[in-house]
């Protein structure tokens, strides 16, 4: 088992460290990969209100303590999710009736966030079974490298914005080249889930915002600044919040397309993307289910376990991702108001997975379990089964009550063995009302 390590071996942190403005790199912070040297924690209690009442009914858990939650994410962590735009629009989808050889109807959306055509705007890349019938439900993510690269069909756009370059993907000079297409069509088993009778949307993140630091002067965040004083607040929105924020845009769109039921989609996503697929999902009830891969720190891993990384790394690598009062948490996470188990029961009671990878210890995947079974009492208390394990299941035997849990072997990534479970579990969810 190699551990991912900070910076070395995080290609990604690295590429961010020597591409942008970064405090200079020194010493990284430690790591503990030492399972007898995570000392003890005590969790806030997700029931209990800040002024002492506990949580008894979801009358108190809908009308007090839910947004109190919200609040202390916006807070402390991510930053305040910006309002709905007024005027987004949606071009007219670019359809082709029988794409991937027949069977799929695929769809290409330019949303414009704001309206106006100058201003930064988002193509969404839909696929829909060539066979449905009626409205079909659909998964949702976001993409690293452009929809392009989630399958070769030569129909989809390249995308043109900036992207972290990659000589492997062929992104050259940050932008795609030909070369780019279906580089990570192994993360999105687009076929395999037509034939489940699901759709498949996807967008890329760097449309709604860069991910590199540059003082939040691209993307969405210089519309959003447009009234303010060009001061960051503490609670400022980071890139995490952008990104989720474009998801919802996407949700709007999608519940405009006749061929999608979008009362029945699911958001997912890998790791910063998995981060942001629960940020999304606890912000915009309209997601049914939200499931997240390998999210770690900052998504589904508790911060009050010191194993892997923690907000000293997170912060330093990645500043953009948050808002600035988190940055004032490096080694106080015992302090903070809120841990991610309040996160995941942000969903509640719709359902929620959290998968882990065995080899991903960067991400801590005993803290990521931890965290969804810490979620479980605000799911009973709502009336649902909560997640039924009282263990970490073994590898490759996936629990799922409604929440699921699984550790897969492998590594950090997305494979066809993820995809199958999160099918499994919307099935499951979702057959009697479809
Ligand atoms: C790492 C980061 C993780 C995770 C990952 C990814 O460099 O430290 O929190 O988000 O990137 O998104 O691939």
């Amino acid at each position: 088992m190699t551990p991912r390590r900070f910076p070395a071996a995080c290609p990604l942190a690295t590429a961010f460290l020597i591409g942008a403005s970064a405090p200079a790199a020194v010493a990284p912070p430690p790591t503990n990969y030492d399972e007898s040297k995570v000392s003890s924690y005590t969790l806030p209690d997700p029931l209990m209100c800040m002024d002492g009442t506990r949580v008894a009914d979801p009358a108190t858990w809908r009308g007090k303590r839910r947004p109190e939650i919200l609040e202390l994410f916006s807070k402390y962590e991510y930053g305040r999710m910006p309002a709905p735009p007024v005027g987004v629009r949606f071009d007219p989808p670019r359809i082709d009736p029988a794409a991937l050889g027949g069977k799929a109807i695929r769809k290409q959306i330019r949303i414009h966030f704001f309206g106006q055509s100058g201003e930064p705007s988002m193509d969404l890349l839909v696929y829909i079974p060539k066979n449905h019938v009626g409205p079909t439900p659909a998964f949702i993510g976001l993409n690293f490298y452009g929809n392009h690269s989630i399958h070769s069909d030569p129909g989809i756009d390249l995308n043109t914005n900036w992207m972290r370059d990659n000589k492997e993907f062929g992104v050259v000079n940050n932008r795609a080249t030909e070369t780019s297409r279906g580089v990570r069509s192994s993360r999105w088993p687009v076929e395999r889930i037509l034939a489940r009778g699901y759709a498949v949307a996807t967008a890329y993140y760097g449309d709604i915002a860069p991910d590199f630091f540059d003082d939040f002067k691209s993307g969405v965040f210089p519309v959003w600044q447009k009234s303010g004083d060009g001061t960051r607040a503490s609670d400022a929105p980071g890139a995490i919040t952008a990104w989720a924020w474009g998801l919802s845009r996407a949700m709007d769109y999608l519940q405009t397309d006749p061929d999608i039921d979008a009362k029945h989609i699911a958001v997912m996503g890998h790791s910063r993307l998995g981060k942001t697929a629960l940020w999304a999902g606890a912000n915009d009830e309209r997601f049914a289910i939200v499931i997240s891969n390998d999210s770690g720190c900052g998504g589904a891993d508790l911060h009050r376990r010191d194993f892997g990384e923690q907000i000293r790394h997170i912060t330093r690598a990645f500043p953009h991702w948050f808002c600035p009062a988190f940055s004032t948490y490096v080694d106080r996470e015992s302090e903070l108001p809120l841990d991610q188990h309040m996160l995941i029961a942000l969903m509640a009671p719709r359902p929620v997975y959290v998968a882990s990878a065995e080899q991903d210890r960067w991400a801590d995947p005993k803290g990521e379990f931890l965290a969804a079974k810490a979620a479980d009492p605000v799911y009973r208390m709502l009336g649902t089964d909560g997640l039924p394990a009282t263990e970490m299941p073994a590898i490759n035997a996936p629990v799922a009550g409604t929440i699921g849990y699984h550790i897969r072997d492998g590594k950090h990534d997305v494979t066809d063995y993820d995809w199958d479970r999160y099918m499994d579990f919307a099935d499951r969810h979702w057959h009697q009302n479809r």
